[in-house]
C-alpha cells in the first residue's frame, strides 16, 4: 500500500487507497460496505474517477460483477451518488410519505419491498433522512435499526445499518470508529486490516474527530495506542497518517 507515497495529494492517497480495497471487492464484503455506505456524494464521484483511472474500468462494473442480488442493488444505487444535498426548506409532506413508505414497505408487510428502502436510503439528504427516522417512530413499533435487523440479513442488513449508523448520525459516527479502531488494536491477534481501512481511507478532518473521541472514550491516545501495539514500518505509516498525538 505504501508504494503509493509518492502521491502528492494525501486525499488523493486515499482515494487510491480506497479503490485498492475495493478493488478486492467480492472477496470482503465487509470492507465494500463500510467504504461505500459511509461516503457524500463528492467522496464517491472522486472514488469512481480514481478507480477508472487506475484499474481502467467503471466501478459499478466491478461492483455488479462480483456481488450479486439486493446487496449489488444496493451498492450501484450508492455508487450513482445522487443522494440530495440539504436544504434550507423542511419539506413535512416528504418526510411524512418516506416515513410511511419505509414502514409499508418493511415492517408492514410480509418480506421487504427492498427497492423502496434503497431508493429512500440513498438518495435523500442525511437532514431529512434524520426527520425521516425519527418521523417513522410513529408508524412503526420497532426504531428503523430494530426494523433494519428485522427485515433483512446479511450483507444487505449490514449495509442498511451502516448506512444508518455511519451516514446519518443515529449514533456517534466517530466514536463509532475510535471504538472499532480500539477493538481492533487491542484484541489478540491485531486486525490489521481493520486498523489500516480505517485509518488510511479517513480524510483528515474525520480522523482528527476520531482521534479526539479515542482520547475522551478510552483515556489515552490514539497516537499512545498505535505506538503499543504495533511495530516497525507499519507503525511508522500510521502514526505519520495520525499526525500528532493528543
Ligand atoms: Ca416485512
Amino acid at each position: 500500500m505504501l508504494q503509493f507515497n509518492y502521491l502528492n495529494s494525501i486525499c488523493l492517497y486515499r482515494y487510491v487507497t480506497v479503490c485498492c480495497v475495493l478493488q478486492g471487492l467480492g472477496s470482503d464484503e465487509e470492507s465494500l460496505t463500510e467504504m461505500m455506505c459511509s461516503r457524500n456524494n463528492v467522496e464517491l464521484v472522486e472514488i469512481k474517477k480514481v478507480y477508472r483511472e487506475m484499474f481502467k474500468k467503471e466501478l459499478e462494473k466491478d461492483v455488479s460483477g462480483d456481488t450479486s442480488g439486493d446487496f449489488a442493488k444496493m451498492l450501484l444505487a450508492l455508487a450513482q451518488a445522487k443522494r440530495n444535498e440539504p436544504s434550507n426548506v423542511v419539506d413535512y409532506e416528504k418526510i411524512e410519505n418516506d416515513a410511511r413508505a419505509l414502514y409499508e414497505a418493511g415492517v408492514n408487510r410480509k418480506g421487504t419491498d427492498v427497492m423502496t428502502w434503497i431508493s429512500i436510503f440513498s438518495e435523500r439528504s442525511v437532514p431529512h433522512l434524520q426527520k425521516v427516522f425519527e418521523r417513522y417512530k410513529r408508524y412503526s413499533p420497532y426504531e428503523i435499526k430494530e426494523s433494519i435487523r428485522k427485515e433483512v440479513k446479511g450483507d444487505l442488513e449490514k449495509s442498511f445499518l451502516t448506512l444508518g449508523a455511519y451516514q446519518l448520525c443515529l449514533e456517534n459516527k466517530h466514536l463509532y470508529f475510535a471504538s472499532r479502531l480500539n477493538d481492533a488494536m487491542k484484541s489478540k491477534s491485531m486486525k490489521e486490516k481493520v486498523v489500516t481501512r480505517i485509518i488510511v481511507s479517513r480524510c483528515e478532518v474525520v480522523l482528527m474527530k476520531i482521534r479526539a473521541e479515542f482520547k475522551r472514550s478510552f483515556g489515552k491516545s490514539l497516537y499512545q495506542t498505535i505506538s503499543e501495539h504495533t511495530k516497525g514500518d507499519y507503525q511508522r505509516a500510521l502514526l505519520n497518517l495520525c499526525s500528532g498525538d493528543d
